[in-house]
């Protein structure tokens, strides 16, 4: 059993992860607008990952018999100034995301709640990955530029994302 605090926290990160999803998925529709079709998949390829997270959340709570609580969605941003921009905003947004995952494994520690700590492990790790990756293409944005061959360099390689 987990504390009704634990169970409420993990239900928010659960919101918080098909949030993401939602996010990603406005990302996508925005880079299939503008014709860029690797970007657009890279992304859809996030929100489909982001809805797995989610899951796992979901089936934690139930595992440990706790209720899982869904709650509204926010509506996510659907346009951008640059092409550029939603690889900037998913930055910060996998860092706002390190962080909450991390608060969780504080309060999963407070509380001595040994098994939500551990099963909080596996998305500590996977935010070093994303941050990681997110920083990269951004990097790369940074590196192309202005050229319009590197943007379409880019977008081929993202589009490669298995
Ligand atoms: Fe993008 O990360 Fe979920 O957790």
């Amino acid at each position: 059993m987990i504390s009704e605090k634990m169970a409420a926290a993990l239900n928010d990160q659960m919101n918080r992860e098909l949030y993401s999803s939602y996010l990603y998925l406005a990302m996508a529709a925005y880079y299939e607008e503008k014709s860029l079709k690797g970007f657009a998949a890279w992304m859809s390829k996030q929100s489909l990952e982001e809805y797995e997270h989610a899951m796992k959340f979901y089936h934690y709570i139930i595992h440990v018999d706790a209720r899982v609580k869904l709650t509204a969605i926010d509506e996510p941003q659907f346009d951008w100034d640059s092409i550029e921009k939603p690889f900037a905003d998913a930055l910060e947004h996998e860092k706002f995301i390190t962080k909450s995952i991390n608060d969780l494994a504080d309060l999963a520690v407070e509380e001595k709640d040994h098994a939500t700590n551990i099963f909080l492990q596996w998305f500590v790790n996977e935010q070093v990955e994303e941050v990681s990756s997110v920083q990269d293409i951004v990097d790369k944005f940074s590196l192309i530029g202005d050229s319009k061959n590197g943007l379409f360099w880019l977008d081929r390689e993202l589009g490669a994302r298995q």
